[in-house]
């Protein structure tokens, strides 16, 4: 009903010179405050249907009219107003034949203005506001038609991939791209369009790329990790996709260092534990035979107690970095815990794993490595206990318990010693 924008109503004058309503659809009844339902019996007195203040002048408008609008047939308008509508009505005599004297009774039409106002400012107020919001918007927007050519660039997308509107309307959308999507992509539209399904509302926006590792290209070439949610829209018979461009380089960076922090060890940046029994797993599960080794730091209490701890963790620093250096690039040195490291040798045997043990123990003793000791260099020696897999072995815990045992043995018959387990 209240989306109703015009109504009408017959209106007379009785030989009393009151108002009577003859006839009026339920918009001119609404309109004048009539609370009740639909009007069945016509005529009916205007003053008894309407009786409230917002329609007075409206209603020395009617009366007005009836002397005054009989004889040239005249139509004349007159509005009603208040704080939220504004309707406009046309009074127009209606002619009777043989009508004697003066206008008897008048048609009412009145329409709605605010609502045609409305409608006829919509499309480009709309428009200005839906570009507005567009470029204000954070993220990048970029909307592509059917044949992946660009349409709209906002402003955030200026800033995110590094060229002008100008530049990129109508290029391919694929010059967003690192060169190694290119080619993928538009099967990937194609898939996406396919799955779309417009009527269902999610709590999140479908994703262009259920893998989540998404990435754009700067104009100087810069891969910018981003997170993308596309829509389908169909623009004039045409269609169209709509993608909301997040740079999550912030989320890509600290996610990365989460990672890292996740498999290191703080104190020494080697790879930690989890880090290296992953890494052994792997090996083992790929039946792929090697070695490892367990390094305890001979009697390390004895320097902590000596030199203090804030020294005993330097000593760990520098046994961490030449520990790691004597891996080469093969295999993985690692924090086991406390002052015990570990190392895995891929594709080697006991002999040889035994072997490079024995000259990292050397080197440790023989204090063969650059100090960066604070203080003057700290002697230490190292007893370590290796072991390979054996055939079809994939436990890891069994075969550090192996080395574990060596290094026993290893303690047990002196330190600064490599035992083989
Ligand atoms: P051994 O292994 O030769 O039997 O003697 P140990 O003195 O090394 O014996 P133990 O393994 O029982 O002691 C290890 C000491 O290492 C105890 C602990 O206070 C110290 N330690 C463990 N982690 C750290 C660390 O991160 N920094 C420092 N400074 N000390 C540590
Ligand atoms: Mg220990
Ligand atoms: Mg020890």
């Amino acid at each position: 009903m209240d989306d109703i924008t015009a109504c009408a109503a017959v209106i007379e004058l009785d030989e009393y010179g009151d108002i009577l309503v003859s006839a009026c659809d339920d918009k001119f009844c609404q309109l004048m405050g009539w609370p009740g339902g639909r009007i069945s019996v016509f005529p009916v007195a205007f003053d008894d249907l309407f009786p409230g203040s917002i329609i007075s002048e409206f209603r020395d408008n009617l009366l007005a009219f009836f002397p005054a609008g009989n004889s040239n047939g005249s139509r004349q308008t007159c509005d009603l107003r208040d704080g939220t509508l504004w309707w406009r009505f046309s009074l127009q005599p209606i002619t009777e034949r043989n009508a004697s004297s003066g206008t008897r009774r008048i048609l009412v039409t009145g329409s709605d203005m605010l609502a045609t106002a409305k409608a006829k400012e919509a499309p480009e107020t709309t428009a200005s506001r839906y570009h507005t919001l567009v470029d204000l918007a954070y993220d990048a927007i970029v909307t592509m038609d059917s044949r992946h050519n660009i349409t709209l660039f906002n402003r955030a997308a200026e800033n995110l991939f590094g060229y002008s509107s100008q530049e990129v309307l109508g290029q391919p959308i694929v010059t967003l791209l690192p060169e190694n999507y290119r080619a993928g992509h538009p099967r990937k539209v194609q898939q996406f369009s396919d799955a779309y399904q417009p009527g269902l509302r999610q709590a999140t926006p479908p994703k262009m790329d259920g893998s989540n590792s998404v990435f754009g290209r700067h104009r100087d070439g810069t891969i910018i990790p981003v997170e993308i949610a596309v829509s389908k829209i169909k623009m004039n018979d045409e269609i169209e996709f709509m993608a909301i461009v997040r740079d999550i380089r912030d989320r890509a960076q600290l996610m990365e260092l989460l990672k890292k922090q996740a498999a290191t060890d703080a104190l020494t940046d080697l790879p930690n534990r989890r880090e290296f029994m992953d890494f052994v797993k792997s090996k083992l599960d790929a039946s792929e035979g090697l070695s490892v080794f367990i390094l305890d730091v001979d009697l390390f209490k004895n320097i902590n107690d000596r030199y203090g701890h804030d020294i005993g963790d330097e000593v760990l620093r520098v046994l961490a970095r030449v520990g790691s250096s004597m891996m080469e690039g093969n295999g993985l040195f690692a924090r086991w815990g406390g002052e015990e490291f570990v190392a895995a040798f891929p594709g080697v045997d006991a002999q040889v794993a035994y072997k490079a043990a024995d000259q990292l123990r050397q080197r440790y003793e023989r204090q063969e490595f650059e100090h960066t000791l604070r203080v003057k260099p700290i002697p230490f020696t190292v007893s370590i206990g290796v072991t390979a897999s054996e055939a079809g072995e994939t436990d890891v815990d069994q075969l550090m318990k192996r080395a574990d045992r060596a290094l026993y043995v290893a303690k047990a018959s002196g330190r600064n010693r490599v035992e083989l387990g």
